[in-house]
């Protein structure tokens, strides 16, 4: 399968025309895009740090945080001391038990650490303009132009950990990525820069599939070609790459040598009224078809209702999923019709999360509507069309004036209270 290909759609302006200018776009708001800097703020051992937070009895012991039900339930979180057993994140609990017999194992409470995260997020959005809430216990902050990069994340790191009692890990370099990577390297409670200069020396060591973005699957068969190692991709010819894995293949090199690329860029800030988006953690992972249909349905109503709101519609619509092992795929289409209804937007969505979904969990799915233009129903739009026009305008209606999903599809009935930590990027609410 072509997992995360670009699809090039009917329209005179193809979608890697549409990446290109984006991405220019996205580097040109900064006179010298090598100076950058980015701070990788991320929790460690998030749900069981905020199970000690509120029970120190257990700081220093091996607990987990127990999710699903509970016969098939896996440890979401393991404490660093859990970890030393062999115990991961996925793990289900009957293992654990085996690996470690006096393992704490807590169930789940997502409100207390969906309220931890807030208040965390809350904070650094106070502290700080540019801030990208990536995940649950994961944000990025654009600190580009400060003077002294490790002074300002020693103060945010004491802070929030005297503040809301979690311990926590802060990353800094020249791109998301290099921030991402510093943190996976010092974590648990650890804090590190990475200048442009220094990623060879200090990541030029780790195999490929460390870097965020490069799954398994795409390692193997860059160790195939004899890429293993960061440094092997400095090296490498962009072009061998290229050819052997599309634009992908340009990602790759790009990320090892620093720079933001693929999916990082593809969720810049700095989208506003260029796209409409929304994306979603669900409260756990998971490969149920029925489930990632009813998510994006969900999805597809919040970016819809935000396009008739600002009434606009889009040509385009780009879906990412991220795998609960940090892996994402994207892909995107041009359509020759614009589109603005909730389930002309879920149709297309379904469609392309068919052609890259691989079987693996799910953690969090994203749908954007790019494309933008004013509002103008179609004058042929057939009856079944306009029925979904009248019943979305009816329910916007409705909506407006009793709060989001307060009329809901049959399909949403049910679905969790929204699971309020992971915000829409960088675009109008
Ligand atoms: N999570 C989950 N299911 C997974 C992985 C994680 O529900 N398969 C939840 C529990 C984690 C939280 O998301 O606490 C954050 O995920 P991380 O991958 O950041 O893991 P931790 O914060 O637990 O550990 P680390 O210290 O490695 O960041
Ligand atoms: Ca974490």
């Amino acid at each position: 399968m072509n997992s995360g290909r670009i699809e090039l759609g009917t329209d005179s302006m193809g979608i890697c025309e549409y990446l290109d200018n984006f991405q220019q776009e996205s580097f040109s708001s900064d006179k010298n895009p090598k100076s950058r800097t980015f701070m990788l703020i991320d929790m460690d051992a998030f749900f069981v740090s905020c199970e000690v937070a509120v029970r120190p009895e257990l700081k220093g012991k091996p607990v987990g945080v127990v999710t699903g039900a509970q016969r098939h339930g896996v440890v979401a979180s393991v404490s660093y001391e859990g970890r030393k057993y062999g115990i991961k994140a996925g793990t289900p609990v009957y293992k654990a038990k085996d690996l470690c017999p006096e393992i704490i194992l807590i169930p789940a409470d997502i409100a207390k650490y969906a309220y931890i995260s807030e208040s965390i997020m809350e904070y650094l959005k106070e502290k700080f303009k540019k801030v990208e809430v990536f995940s649950i216990d994961e944000a990025f902050v654009d600190i580009t132009g400060e003077k002294d990069p490790l002074k300002l994340a020693t103060e945010v790191k004491s802070y929030i950990k005297r503040t809301f009692r979690v311990p926590l890990t802060i990353g800094i370099g020249p791109s998301r990525v290099i921030a991402k990577m510093a943190c996976e390297i010092s974590k648990p409670d650890g804090l590190m820069q990475i200048k442009a200069e220094e990623i060879l020396q200090k990541l030029g060591h780790l195999e490929v599939d460390e870097i965020p973005g490069i799954g398994q699957r795409t390692g193997d068969a860059l160790r195939n070609m004899g890429i293993r190692t960061i440094r092997d991709l400095w090296v490498i010819d962009e072009d061998t790459l290229i050819r052997r894995f599309g634009i992908r293949g340009k990602w790759y090199k790009d990320m090892a040598m620093g720079k933001d690329a693929g999916f990082f860029t593809l969720l810049d800030q700095g989208l506003p009224l260029k796209s409409i988006g929304h994306s979603e953690t669900f409260p756990r992972d998971t490969m149920d078809p029925e489930e990632i249909k009813t998510y994006t349905l969900y999805l597809s109503e919040k970016v819809g209702r935000r396009l008739r709101k600002h009434e606009l519609m889009g040509y385009g619509i780009w879906v990412y999923l991220r795998y609960a092992d940090f892996t994402g795929d994207s892909i995107s289409r041009k359509f020759t019709k614009p589109f603005f209804t909730t389930s002309e937007i879920y149709r297309r969505a379904i469609f392309l999360i068919q052609k890259i979904i691989d079987g693996k969990p799910i953690r969090l799915i994203g749908v954007a509507v790019f494309g933008l233009k004013p509002l103008k129903p179609q004058l042929s739009l057939f009856e079944e069309d306009l029925r979904d026009v009248r019943l979305d305008f009816a329910l916007d209606k409705i909506n407006d004036i009793y709060g989001d999903f307060t009329v809901r599809r049959a399909r949403l009935v049910g679905i969790p209270a929204v699971h309020h930590v992971i915000p829409p990027r960088g675009i109008p609410r």
